[in-house]
């Protein structure tokens, strides 16, 4: 069978566009994920705290504390890195260890105390060594766990969980703190420590602080106990 002209014409143009169009298609997904990749940076981080920490970037876990909060002087400092793209949020779950919801530690022997807390971390780009951000007065904390309500709870000789002046406070928190869309405007903002308040120890000293990069914590070292804090990343 002969075709006309015109059939022919079409069926060659039908031709070229099912050729080009998915070359086209293709160059766009390549051009797109190049993109994607250009706007993902690789960061590195360093994290002290007294005593544990865990972190997420925005939800998901990046990493924990390598030494158990049950470790005695459970001091060390982490350093990692990682990718992401602004903005991005990191948010911390800190702890300072206490023996149970007493807040105490070494409960019965002569050491009995109220522990105290205290963490730092910086964040910078891994390729230009650009500071990005850095734990200090400006960053957002929810206290969890307080405990002891009454300091006097640390001189009783039997303290008991949940019993005045040993009583402890929980605060709940919505399950998404960690996103990136939380809207953390009604947390406080975090307080500002000196080195001779916290006296940071073991592996603190192995990290070059930038300046700007502050010890933080809630308004009291030692009854706050569980603190949750976000550092966001514009
Ligand atoms: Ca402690
Ligand atoms: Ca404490």
């Amino acid at each position: 069978m002969k075709l006309e002209k015109p059939t022919q014409n079409y069926l060659l143009a039908l031709a070229i566009s099912l050729c080009i169009i998915p070359s086209l298609l293709m160059i766009g997904m390549v051009t797109a994920r190049q993109s994607i990749a250009e706007t993902t940076t690789a960061y590195k981080g360093d994290v002290w705290v007294d005593n544990w920490f865990k972190l997420y970037l925005n939800g998901e876990e990046l990493i924990e504390d390598s030494v158990s909060i049950t470790t005695e002087r459970s001091f060390n400092k982490e350093s990692f890195t990682f990718e992401a793209k602004k903005p991005f949020v990191l948010a911390f779950e800190f702890k300072d260890f206490m023996e149970n919801a007493t807040g105490l530690e070494y409960i019965g022997s002569r050491r009995q105390q109220m522990g105290d807390g205290g963490a730092i971390a910086q964040i910078y780009n891994a390729s230009n060594s650009t500071l990005v951000a850095t734990t200090n007065a400006d960053m957002k904390c929810f206290v969890v766990q307080k405990a002891p309500l009454n300091k006097s709870c640390a001189q009783e000789s039997d303290p008991r969980v949940g019993q005045a002046p040993c009583t402890q406070e929980i605060n709940d928190v919505d399950a998404n703190w960690r996103a990136l869309d939380f809207d953390d405007s009604d947390w406080a903002n975090a307080i500002e420590y000196s080195e001779r308040a916290v006296s940071p120890k073991h592996g603190y000293d192995q990290v070059s602080w930038a300046p700007s990069a502050k010890l933080i914590w809630g308004s009291d070292l030692e009854q706050d106990n569980i603190l949750y804090c976000r550092l966001k990343v514009e």
